[in-house]
């Protein structure tokens, strides 16, 4: 079993949470509330859902996917109290980019934002001859700044990590086709500069059942003392197409391309009516996660069937407890070599 109060992070007092349902026997559970935003919130949106939810300022700042009912796919900036009812801007975000050939804008999704050091990164899924990783930064949540691609197409679901390692900035990928990628392993890269990405080593291959087709990473990692913490989406390919799972893992604190335990069983699960059904069925795809370090309490956030934004719960201790009891991974084995 995991020590108790295993996060090495801040305090957030005011995460929203559930208590588990008496009952319940999943280790994520949740919210009574969702979804928590409809794919109407604001008036030019066909769905909202894939997004990014941050502590700021005593309250919550986010990047929310919102595709429009050109059904483009553009990045919004949003604010709220407590983490569940949100204003979210009218306006897609405009980043500001010092080499238009970057900064011209053609798309954007599944974005992801990440505090490290001074600011609030952003990395998101950006249109430049194909999907690849974009990546900005804002310290307001109003005005964004556009850096340059972190990849070359094609690729998707960049996570960055909170802290450098060994002095870099460090990167979670997928690289991808032009498609409905049928495949893919999640890659770990490094940078002295959030600008040159090296150092390519590869994390996590797909293994079968729930996680058979393709693997992403999900919210920014978790730093515990049992190794970085890990909530990533997996694929199955049914005779009715993809179904996206969400599973966890336990990569090595020093070296993450290392990974420690790895769930068989999937932890959440496409079941409701809200995942389900909607733009595009059987989806649940987890983008955002809050930790209050001194309770251990997880707040996940993750889109609904490509169509609305969800919250679950979990715990740390009861997540990693489950991660090592329910492994495929013996401990220091690579996966899928
Ligand atoms: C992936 C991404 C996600 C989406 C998922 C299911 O390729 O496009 O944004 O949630 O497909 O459609």
């Amino acid at each position: 079993m995991a020590d108790r109060q295993t996060v090495r992070g801040t305090a957030i007092p005011n995460i929203p949470w559930e208590e588990k349902p008496k009952g319940c026997q999943d280790v994520v559970w949740r919210s009574a509330r969702n979804p928590i935003i409809p794919r109407d919130l604001i008036p030019g949106s066909n769905s909202i859902f894939n997004s990014a939810v941050v502590p700021f300022d005593g309250a919550f700042a986010g990047v929310f996917r919102a595709d429009d009912k050109t059904r483009r796919m553009v990045l919004h900036s949003g604010r709220s109290e407590d983490g569940i009812c949100w204003k979210i801007e009218h306006e897609p975000i405009r980043f500001v980019c010092e080499d238009q050939e970057i900064g011209d804008f053609e798309y954007g999704y599944d974005p992801r934002v990440c505090w490290i050091e001074d600011r609030y990164y952003v990395t998101w899924c950006n249109g430049y001859h194909g999907p690849t990783i974009g990546v900005g930064y804002t310290h307001d949540f109003e005005t964004f700044h556009q850096l340059e691609n972190a990849f070359l197409p094609f690729n998707r679901n960049g996570v960055l990590f909170p802290r450098k390692l060994h002095g870099k900035y460090a990167m979670l990928s997928r690289p991808s086709d032009n498609g409905h990628t049928p495949f893919g392993d999640i890659f770990y890269s490094e940078s002295p500069d959030m600008r040159y990405w090296g150092r390519h080593r590869h994390v996590m291959a797909t293994t079968n059942g729930w996680q058979g087709t393709k693997i992403g990473a999900g919210p920014i990692p978790i730093e515990t003392t049992e190794g970085w913490l890990l909530i990533y989406h997996g694929v199955l390919t049914s005779c009715n197409g993809f179904v996206y799972s969400a599973g966890a893992a336990l990569l090595d604190l020093d070296e993450p391309w290392k990974v420690r335990y790895r769930t068989s069983p999937y932890i959440l699960s496409p079941q409701t009516l809200y995942e389900c059904v909607g733009d595009v069925p059987n989806v649940v795809f987890p983008v955002a996660a809050l930790c209050d370090a001194p309770t251990g309490r997880i707040a996940l956030y993750y889109g609904g069937a490509d169509t609305v934004v969800c919250l679950a719960f979990t715990q740390v201790d009861e997540l990693i407890d489950f991660v090592m009891q329910h492994s495929i991974v013996p401990r220091k084995q690579k996966v899928g070599k």
